[in-house]
């Protein structure tokens, strides 16, 4: 006996049609526009969209002073994401590969809500972590992060490391992560600010303007380019980074990028909120919000029609204590303020609220961006982010016609705000299945299912390989 989920719409990232789904051991094991209902048990979902649950491939449980999977990780099946990739910290003095399988021990193992995976991140830049790059692949590290940003800190890596990283990560199928700002700029900017006594969260923003990200982007893409190592670039958020990613990805170079969910959504007008109170602390975070009227989130949007954008990921790094916590680390000085915002939970909600009843993007376009492509791009595709025979049966039934509004009241964050207060939420995510199992039901996490997720080994050679030839004049 299996579980018959029947009539729903079911959406994925090329095709839509009314039909059921049979479930059977964990996996998908048949598709169909009519199945028999036999001894099965049957789950209706009539007016409903059955969707792959969503796979979010840029989360942080854990490092930057945030919270980890125990405390948080329940609210990505609360907000129908299934899958999430977290970023292993290194740690100092420490290896990265061994970092992860720490971090895994520690923080994951019997904690995580969802199923999860994991990107090595270089937080002790130095060169030993060259030699362990011919063994990542088969210790489950298929992308390797690198900070072009935060000078004065162990994790900032100079263009010499990243560039000798790539050209070994092309040899082993790792996938080469990149946050591209110019640290040196951004310090510079930043001490100017505080120098001049201007301490408001606006000054964040002005302290790291586009044209760090712009000028980074286009710097890590001709570094690449020399290297011949596919790149991926996290965080994208202005026109200018975007534009250079396209231009690169259409000249036929292996170049991929994400952006993130509240740089489609949220701009800088947000740090004037609760000024008394230091309410811009709630949306400090790096890269930094832009300015709505220099266009940028209609450039993000239509670079995602296009397909030179490939994902929209959450970055969901909520730090512990939240806004309280923010504020008085900072004392209300933007330049000494934790990095980080929550947006696990609402990830799936905003994309569909802004992108799909908005009309910019299709369904299917929106299962593309938040589950098959980030599935795809973190080496968990076919097994995460389909609906075909043989995937896991990670299913979401939705609402489209829902409306109501994200609140606080509904977060699993841990955290003391909702990111995106007060926003449209057209969607409802009535059941969510991870494998099979249903983890929640009318956006609460079922409470035996907390702590249930399996951590998934990644494959090497993930999508960025996919557009990528050896170069023959290569040496
Ligand atoms: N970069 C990230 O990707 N996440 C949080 C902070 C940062 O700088
Ligand atoms: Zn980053
Ligand atoms: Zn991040
Ligand atoms: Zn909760």
């Amino acid at each position: 006996m299996g579980l018959l989920i029947k009539n729903g719409t079911i959406i994925t990232a090329n095709n839509e049609f009314v039909g059921d789904i049979l479930v059977e051991d964990e996996k998908i094991v048949e598709v169909a526009s009519k199945i028999d209902e036999a001894d099965h048990e049957v789950v209706d979902a009539s007016g409903r969209l059955v969707m792959p649950g969503g796979v979010d491939n840029h989360v942080h449980q854990g490092p930057f002073d945030s919270y980890t999977f125990e405390e948080t990780s329940h609210a990505a099946v609360a907000g129908g994401t299934t899958t999430i990739v977290d970023f292993a910290p290194q740690f100092e003095g420490m290896g990265v590969i061994e970092s992860k399988d720490k971090h895994n021990e520690e923080k994951a193992v019997g904690k995580a809500t969802p199923d999860y995976s994991f990107h090595g991140m270089v937080m002790d830049a130095s060169d030993s972590i060259l030699d362990e790059i011919p063994r990542m692949a088969e210790n489950g590290i298929q992308a390797l992060k690198f900070f072009m940003a935060y000078k004065g800190t162990p994790f900032y890596a100079k263009d010499d490391l990243i560039f000798k990283a790539m050209q070994k990560c092309r040899e082993h199928g790792i996938t080469v992560w990149v946050h591209a700002e110019n640290g040196d700029l951004s310090e510079v900017l930043t001490q100017q600010y505080k120098d001049a006594g201007e301490t408001a969260p606006i000054f964040h923003s002005y302290s790291n303007p586009p044209a760090i990200e712009d000028e980074a982007t286009q710097r890590i893409i001709y570094l690449a380019k020399q290297a011949d190592c596919p790149l991926f670039v996290v965080h994208v958020t202005s026109k200018g980074a975007a534009q250079h990613v396209a231009d690169a990805y259409d000249s036929g170079q292996a170049v991929l990028a994400e952006t993130c969910i509240h740089y489609l959504a949220l701009d800088e007008s947000k740090f004037e909120e609760d000024l008394d109170q230091f309410g811009g602390a709630k949306y400090i975070c790096g890269p930094a919000l832009r300015k709505r009227s220099d266009g940028h989130q209609e450039a993000l949007w239509q670079h995602l029609r296009n397909g030179e954008l490939k994902a929209i990921s959450s970055d969901h790094a909520a730090v512990t204590g939240g806004w309280a916590k923010k504020r008085e680390v900072s004392g209300d000085n933007f330049a000494e303020t934790p990095n980080g915002v929550p947006t696990l939970q609402s990830r799936l909600h905003v994309a569909w609220s802004e992108g799909v009843a908005k009309g910019r993007i299709t369904p299917q376009k929106y299962v593309e961006l938040t589950s098959t492509n980030p599935a795809k791009l973190t080496g968990l595709y076919p097994q995460k982010g389909s609906l075909d025979v043989g995937s896991d049966a990670d299913i979401v039934i939705a609402d489209p016609d829902y409306e109501g509004t994200i609140t606080f009241e509904n977060m699993h964050e841990g955290t003391d705000y909702a990111l995106f207060e007060g926003f449209d939420q057209k969607i409802k995510f009535e059941k969510v299945f991870l494998r099979g199992r249903l983890v929640a039901e009318d956006e609460t996490p079922i409470e035996e299912e907390k702590g249930q997720g399996q951590y998934i080994v990644p494959e090497a050679y993930s999508m960025a390989y996919d557009y990528w030839e050896p170069r023959e004049d290569y040496y």
